[in-house]
């Protein structure tokens, strides 16, 4: 197992590679080419630079997250062919520069939606802070509006300024799909790329809906253990794999964690596994909060050594990170990538690994 943390990218993360490099334990970074829009080629000049940079802090490149889908390939219309063929150039560039997994996701229109971006829990920190009542009270022009304007200066993945722009045409496009037209095109797209991915030796890893139940009426078809069963079936390689996040998956109570990790993990489909807690609420009627709790088990609503044993129980081999930390110690940095509290996190996980590790020799 590789402990990895998130980054963005040189101009684009306040946190220097520098201070990830001496956080003990990790490996390597998992950036992104943020200037990069949805459906065109990561050139590999750029990619090669970014490794450069990367391994000069002696850190490594072996997977990038948010190689982000066009919306023309999710929505299915006729020139998604075009963005199938740019994604499979940049899947052959991440390769040739030796990366070893992609992460993404086919959410329509957003990517992960919180309504407070700095939510204050009683010891000053703040969290990302989901309330479903807040998500029902505006349209989605109004929603992006407000998301932007509080995201801190930083433009988030999935919410780039030239996609919101284009807000109100999509949601008219995705009026009326079903379910099962969305799950066709996730199946085309995966025919398509995954035998480059092979070919590429990269593992395609997918991270399940954030929160894994539709909003503003956008389907949100990767949310479950059944959702997850179908997506492997669709192809079936360990280059078709899941980027499991138990934050993710853990906001909706009835999703089982270490259950999921013994099941896909044990398959060799989780390539890559995002490991954080999550506090549940449930408030009067159908409300439904949360917010991205501190990594321990007594601070949020899941067993992290339940889900670190089902990992150790498999003997995993793959990539895990720490996720959406928290703003402590005064730091101003990306809502939901705080560098403290990402630390602390990776220090949990590594702590619990050791323990698991020792207790099975
Ligand atoms: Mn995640």
């Amino acid at each position: 197992m590789k402990i990895v943390f998130r980054w963005f990218g040189e101009g684009f993360d306040p946190v220097p590679l520098e201070y990830i490099r001496q956080i003990p334990g990790i490996s390597g970074v998992v950036p992104m080419l943020s200037d990069i829009p949805a459906g065109e080629v990561w050139p590999s000049e750029k990619i090669l630079s970014m490794r450069q940079r990367i391994e000069a802090h002696g850190l490594t490149m072996e997977v990038v997250e948010s190689v982000n889908v066009h919306e023309n390939i999710k929505l299915g219309v006729p020139d998604r062919d075009r963005y199938i063929d740019n994604y499979i150039a940049t899947l052959e560039n991440l390769g040739k520069a030796g990366v070893k997994v992609v992460c993404y996701n086919f959410m329509p229109v957003f990517d992960w939606i919180r309504t407070d971006l700095s939510h204050e829990l009683d010891d000053g920190s703040n969290v990302l802070y989901y309330d479903s009542a807040f998500v029902e009270k505006l349209n989605p022009e109004e929603f992006a509006a407000w998301f932007s304007a509080h995201s801190n200066g930083f433009s988030l993945p999935g919410w780039e300024p030239e996609r919101l722009a284009a807000l109100t045409r999509l949601f008219e496009q995705y009026r009326g799909m079903k379910e099962e037209a969305l799950w066709q095109n996730l199946e085309y797209f995966l025919k398509a790329v995954v035998p480059a991915a092979e070919r590429a030796g990269i593992k395609m890893a997918i991270h399940p809906d954030d929160p894994p139940w539709p909003v503003f009426g956008l389907l949100r078809i990767i949310r479950n253990e059944q959702s997850l069963e179908r997506l492997v079936s669709l192809v079936n390689s360990p280059s078709n794999g899941i980027a499991l996040c138990s934050g993710a998956l853990g906001a909706d109570a009835r999703n089982d964690i270490p259950s999921m990790v013994r099941r896909f993990g044990g398959m060799g489909r989780i390539p890559f596994a995002h490991v954080r807690n999550v506090m549940r609420s449930s408030g009067r009627g159908s409300r439904t909060t949360f917010y991205d709790a501190p990594h321990p088990s007594p601070m949020g609503s899941l067993d992290m050594y339940e889900i670190m044993r089902a990992y150790s129980d498999i003997d995993f081999e793959g990539y895990m990170r720490p996720d959406h930390g928290r703003m402590i110690w005064g730091e101003n940095s990306r809502p939901g990538y705080g560098f403290y509290d990402r630390a602390l996190g990776a220090m949990y996980l590594l702590g619990l690994w050791e323990a698991l590790r020792k207790g099975k020799e």
